[in-house]
């Protein structure tokens, strides 16, 4: 028996048909796939929703991957270690109040556990825009990054989902896209958004789990995005914050979608 090369192509073919066309109308779809966002879908997953996660570069892990400037290792305080426990990802005690962990077993620890629990994750997909009706977000506007790298003049695709979840870090994408182009007012003290703060670590971890909710119909927020949105410090290569920002929208959503 001889391997063809074009039923390789067919096979891969027609199982990405069947994986995309199945994600096209789902209860939540997660923008951006650093830790918090894989929480997030492993969570809610696990609670037997229909969960896809759209991710602009080759690789999942955000900013896990380079630790503390390029040093691999991360921190996660004591409040979020059963996190890692969950994902069978091994720490170390580093104090009373941390623990480290290998930069490159949490990205693939997180991956490996969330796709497994059931988690749909498209890779070199980028959000450039929400479907909006009724002033709520029902759902995403997809393209090939590699169209938006090339600046090609290709029109994107839709899909629906009940809720979205806006993981996209720093940057928090796809809120800034409706503040943009949306007259729906956000749930922050100014009906804006806050923007993020400088460094101050302990602030910047509380202020992410307090601020990981919906932002407006439709649309919550988690990660560091959450702290770009409702206003709160940057915290650096400390990561329980994101863990934990992440199972909290889960379970918020668990209930609610
Ligand atoms: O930045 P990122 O890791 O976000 P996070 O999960 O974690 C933040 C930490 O890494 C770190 C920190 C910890 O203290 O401050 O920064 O909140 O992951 C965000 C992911 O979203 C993707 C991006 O490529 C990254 O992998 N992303 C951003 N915009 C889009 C997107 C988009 N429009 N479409 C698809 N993916």
């Amino acid at each position: 028996m001889r391997i063809d090369e074009i039923k390789v192509s067919k096979a891969i073919m027609a199982t990405f048909q069947e994986k995309f066309v199945r994600s096209l109308d789902v209860d939540v779809a997660i923008v951006g796939g650093g830790p918090a966002g894989m929480v997030c879908g492993y969570y809610l997953a696990k609670a037997g929703k229909r969960v896809v996660l759209f991710e602009r570069k080759l690789s999942v892990g955000g900013g896990m991957w380079g630790g503390g400037m390029m040093f691999n290792e991360i921190v996660v305080q004591h409040q979020a270690k059963e996190i890692l426990d969950a994902f069978a990802i091994r720490s170390k005690k580093y104090d009373e109040y941390q623990y480290t962990a290998d930069a490159v077993e949490c990205v693939s620890g997180l991956c490996l556990k969330a796709v497994q629990a059931g988690l749909t994750v498209f890779n070199l997909m980028s959000v450039e825009d929400v479907m909006v009706r009724n002033k709520k977000v029902t759902g995403l506007v997809l393209n090939w990054t590699a169209v938006e790298m090339a600046n090609l003049h290709v029109d994107p695709m839709t899909m629906r989902a009940k809720h979205v979840v806006d993981a996209t870090g720093h940057a928090a994408e796809v809120v800034r896209i409706v503040e943009r182009k949306s007259d729906i007012r956000l749930k922050t003290k100014t009906g804006k958004m806050m923007g993020e703060g400088s460094m101050c670590a302990h602030e910047g971890e509380l202020a992410t789990l307090r601020n990981s909710k919906e932002v407006c119909g439709g649309l919550s927020v988690c990660g560091m995005c959450a702290n770009a949105v409702f206003g709160g410090p940057r915290m650096g290569p400390i990561f329980g914050g994101m863990l934990l920002s992440g199972r909290k929208v889960a379970q918020e959503l668990t209930k609610k979608v």
